[in-house]
């Protein structure tokens, strides 16, 4: 061994808390709101290194909404998005309840995340595609898909309109430009570019929106499509969730300790933004700037949401395990519900009556639905799609095989 040098080590980052340990958020670099500046949409993608860098905010801690980025955000938007956040929430919380009741075996919630899917569903156009994760169920309350289906899917009941062939959670609703959510991570991405570069060939005029998470962009799928996206300025929304975790993996395992997710878009050529993922008026504003760059040929748009996981990972996760169990709590950004509606108080849009009357209403609209998706099965009750329907949906014409197969099984 040389003896000038010292033994050759790895870094392996580390989270600023664990279980005892209070997190020290520092490293997440805020900025305050109203500060970014709002460039024009055909900007060089070399010259958002700075916004991606910093963090784009509009709702500052007494509500108020500053800077360029609210401008122009209209006030019936930032109403529905309200009624889509707390739909979400509802919709989630009993959702979690019945899986522990064993009508479902899995489920996944959105909290503390509800303000991206549904600030973005509500930038775009509803036959615009939507490549989401399991955490952007927002975008389907966003686009009123009705709950009744989506629930017999959690359930996997006898109208389950994907007929138990996918886990409880990955919804797939083509007619409301929501694709089939895939398990296999980052697969979104690629095939969300696939889908904007096929648009631009057809001489469409749809766009792609694709997701990924902070853990999910170490897999190659996020490289590749950051390649085909920008060589050929696919029209396409690249949104990063960074929500701090990867089930028990911190964040900064996956890359985002040294630079910012969004940073790396700006590497590769492609316009990036950092935003705050709990303004839901952020999420709108930049959700829109971007949609409006791809529908005019300027190309594909990174945007790192900065938010938090607030909840476990899924049903089947325990997260006081690895990290403090009150860390939401101390979260800096706070829960997108509670900023939004500060906002809207503050500015005679919304009150705290018409809050309980509308989280009211919406509980009992979920309630409905869910008494009746049960009335078709749920996991308990063993009412499950017929075997007949596994030979359907494979084929346009079923093989000689198949046929054969079916007839053996006398259905
Ligand atoms: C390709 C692939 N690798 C691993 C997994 C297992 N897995 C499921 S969720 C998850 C964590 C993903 O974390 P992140 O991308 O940050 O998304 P989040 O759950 O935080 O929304 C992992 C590793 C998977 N589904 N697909
Ligand atoms: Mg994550």
């Amino acid at each position: 061994m040389n003896q000038a040098y010292e033994p050759l080590r790895l870094h392996v980052p580390e989270p600023s808390g664990r279980p005892g340990c209070k997190t020290d958020f520092s490293y997440l670099r805020l900025t305050d709101a109203g500060l970014s500046r709002k460039p024009p949409i055909d900007i060089e993608p070399a010259e958002t290194a700075d916004l991606a860098k910093g963090l784009i905010r509009v709702l500052d801690d007494q509500g108020n909404a500053l800077g360029e980025w609210a401008e122009g955000v209209p006030v019936e938007i930032l109403r529905k998005g309200m009624r889509a956040m707390l739909k979400t929430r509802i919709y989630d919380n009993r959702m979690v309840v019945a899986q522990r009741q064993k009508k479902m075996s899995f489920y996944m919630q959105s909290l503390g995340e509800e303000a991206i899917g549904s600030g973005q569903a509500l930038a775009l156009n509803i036959d615009d595609m939507c490549f989401p994760t399991y955490r952007q169920q927002s975008i389907l309350m966003a686009r009123d898909v009705p709950l009744v289906d989506l629930i017999c899917q959690l359930l996997s009941n006898e109208r389950d309109p994907l007929k138990g062939r996918q886990l409880p959670i990955m919804y797939s609703v083509k007619d409301a430009g929501f694709f089939t959510i895939s398990g296999n991570l980052a697969t979104q991405f690629i095939q969300g570019v696939g889908w904007g570069m096929a648009s631009a060939i057809k001489g469409d005029t749809k766009i792609a929106s694709a997701w990924i998470g902070d853990g999910a962009t170490a897999e190659s799928d996020f490289h590749t499509a950051l390649t085909f996206a920008h060589v050929y300025r696919a029209p396409v929304i690249l949104n990063v969730v960074n929500n701090q975790w990867a089930i028990s993996t911190f964040q900064a395992i996956a890359g985002g300790e040294a630079t910012t997710f969004a940073g790396r878009g700006v590497g590769c050529g492609i316009a990036s933004l950092r935003v705050d993922g709990n303004d839901f008026v952020a999420v709108y504003a930049a959700s829109a700037w971007a949609a409006e760059r791809a529908r005019r040929n300027l190309g594909p748009t990174m945007i790192e949401w900065v938010t938090y996981r607030a909840g476990p990972h899924s049903t089947s996760d325990d997260p006081s395990k690895y990290r403090p169990a009150d860390d939401w709590s101390y979260f800096p950004l706070g829960d997108p519900i509670a900023r939004l509606k500060q906002h809207l108080v503050k500015i005679g849009q919304w009150s705290e009556e018409e809050h309980l009357a509308v989280s009211a209403e919406l509980e009992a609209e979920v309630i409905a639905a869910q008494k009746q998706a049960e009335q078709y099965g749920t996991l308990a009750g063993g009412q499950i799609p017929s075997a007949a329907t596994m030979f359907e949906d494979v084929y346009k014409e079923m093989p000689e095989h198949l046929k054969r197969q079916r007839q053996e099984l006398g259905i």
